[in-house]
């Protein structure tokens, strides 16, 4: 926790930002989850603080319970306390907002979660919602709190009246990125989280955001915040923050977390020719799409650092990638991966199973790609439709009514009547992790053993489990 923003006289309005997430309560964190401060908060901050207004934070990532918001609500006072969401920290967000009504504060949810299901957070004790970019939005939210007026109509601010949710008209995005201050990377314990990542990594890691949003249309992404909208910073304004992050924290290490990285070819050839110039000796890795990692980029991005890919691979058929609108070809990954592979780039894939349309087949030829290629790191979920989403609109009609995915299940619950059952799904994504440990065997054992135990594993599946758990064999082709 920091003491950051502390009380200044004057007539300024008061923000308190909250981060309610627990990294100790969170059961994949250890496994999965790489702690890095919101941005979203930070940049809120930062920017609050260039409009005048007196900013504390607290973030809970590494507290033991809600009890530091009370600390600071007592000693800072403030008018509005921003609590940002996502739909892992719903309760803990309540429990926020509950607190700081105690103490007779504003209480406004911000973030994807609220930006979803607003009415549930009104409903759940908060006095409002910004389900959009919040910058603009919060400066004149907290502008009205502290006069002391209802902040009704307020473009960007959704809020109950009467009974009835009232949203305020949609506010514009902010145009010009680069005119953001810095992230207000004061605001939290960067030691810590730093401290954490050199005691794990020998490395110290830090997150960086160079775009808002993303100009593709895949059917299931949930993009509550930004929709298709998409806007970058400046790839000059982008190494101000980089040498920045290295001169104020001595930042080695760079987790780029653009939806996808590198969208415009020009601006990344810039962006690369000044890493190059610069000489910064950053290393880096991002999520970026298999179409535009063309083999002549990645060579570049290698040269000035760039360690780790993640890819949206998410299935090895064509006709999955069509019916998701993902707009990427399986000729993209094959030529993808084998470039990563050479240039000596980790590749992280992610894969989906469950999306509508898919047959047995479908699963088998996305486990023969991965098979093939063996990344160095990869997640296969099965599909979650999230409302708002083409996809969730296609089942609704079919939903199970078992909640969201929970947490500890990690995108191993099925959400809807699919093809199959459940079961199959997680047979299948037990298949992912044996073939895994394959590919790392691969190193370490003789090839010829690593395709016997795949086959032996080929034919279990063809023959005890599939019909087991289907009640049927799959067609003959289906069998690798
Ligand atoms: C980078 C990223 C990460 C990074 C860093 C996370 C971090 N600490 O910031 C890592 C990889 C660690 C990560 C982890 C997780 N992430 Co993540 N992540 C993202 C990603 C790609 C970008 C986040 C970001 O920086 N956005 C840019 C900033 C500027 O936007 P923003 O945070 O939304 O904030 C703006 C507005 O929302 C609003 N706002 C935000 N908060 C508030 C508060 C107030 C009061 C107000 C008024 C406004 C406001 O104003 C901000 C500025 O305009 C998003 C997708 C996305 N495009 O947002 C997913 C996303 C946020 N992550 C998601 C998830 C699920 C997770 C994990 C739970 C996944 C996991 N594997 O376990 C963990 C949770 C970890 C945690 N600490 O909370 C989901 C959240 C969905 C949901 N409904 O909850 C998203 C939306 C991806 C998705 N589409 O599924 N994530
Ligand atoms: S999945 Fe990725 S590429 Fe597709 S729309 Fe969402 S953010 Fe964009």
């Amino acid at each position: 926790m920091t003491d950051a923003g502390a009380t200044v006289a004057g007539a300024a309005p008061r923000v308190l930002l909250v981060d309610p997430y627990l990294a100790r309560e969170d059961p994949m964190e250890r496994k999965f989850v790489e702690l890095y401060p919101s941005l979203g908060l930070l940049t809120l901050g930062a920017y609050l603080r260039a409009q005048g207004i007196d900013v504390a934070m607290t973030d809970l990532t590494f507290a033991r319970d809600i009890r530091p918001v009370g600390t600071r609500l007592k000693s800072f006072r403030p008018d509005v306390v921003g609590v940002h969401t996502k739909t892992l920290t719903y309760r803990r967000a309540l429990e926020v907002a509950a607190r700081a009504r105690a103490d007779g504060a504003f209480v406004v949810a911000g973030g994807p979660d609220a930006a979803t299901r607003p009415a549930e957070y009104l409903d759940g004790g908060f006095d409002a919602v910004v389900p959009g970019e919040g910058e603009a939005a919060l400066v004149e939210l907290a502008h009205r709190v502290q006069r002391g007026q209802v902040p009704d109509g307020v473009a960007g601010v959704t809020l109950r009246r009467n009974g009835r949710v009232v949203r305020g008209s949609p506010r514009p995005f902010l145009r010009d990125l680069d005119a953001l201050p810095l992230p207000a990377w004061d605001l939290v314990d960067m030691d810590e989280y730093l401290g954490r990542w050199e005691r794990s990594t020998g490395e110290r890691r830090a997150a960086v955001l160079t775009s808002r949003g993303c100009p593709f249309d895949c059917s299931w992404c949930s993009k509550p915040t930004f929709g298709r909208t998409f806007r970058q910073q400046s790839p000059e304004r982008v190494v101000e923050e980089l040498r920045a992050l290295q001169e104020r924290y001595r930042v080695d290490y760079v987790r780029f977390c653009d939806d996808v990285f590198g969208v415009s070819r020009p601006w990344i050839d810039r962006l690369l020719g000044l890493l190059e110039e610069e000489r910064l000796a950053l290393r880096w890795e991002c999520l970026a799409r298999v179409d535009l990692l063309k083999p002549d980029l990645l060579r570049r991005m290698r040269a000035v650092g760039l360690e780790r890919v993640y890819v949206g691979v998410e299935s090895g058929s064509q006709k999955m990638l069509d019916l998701m609108n993902r707009g990427t070809r399986l000729a993209q990954v094959e030529r993808t991966a084998d470039a990563l592979r050479r240039e000596g780039i980790r590749q992280f894939w992610f894969l989906m199973l469950g999306y509508p349309g898919e047959t047995l087949e479908d699963i088998e030829q996305t486990l023969q790609l991965f098979r093939r290629f063996s990344p160095e790191e990869y997640s296969v979920s099965i599909a979650v439709p999230v409302p708002g989403t083409r996809f969730y609109e296609s089942v609704k009609a079919r939903l199970t009514g078992r909640a969201r995915a929970t947490r500890r299940a990690g995108g191993a619950t099925l959400l809807y009547e699919a093809a199959y059952p459940e079961t199959l799904y997680r047979w299948q994504q037990a298949r992912f992790g044996l073939e895994a440990a394959l590919g790392k065997a691969r190193a370490r054992i003789s090839p010829r053993v690593v395709e016997r135990i795949g086959r032996a594993a080929d034919r279990f599946h063809r023959n005890v489990a599939t019909p087991l758990l289907v009640g049927k064999k799959p067609p003959a082709r289906a069998s690798p």
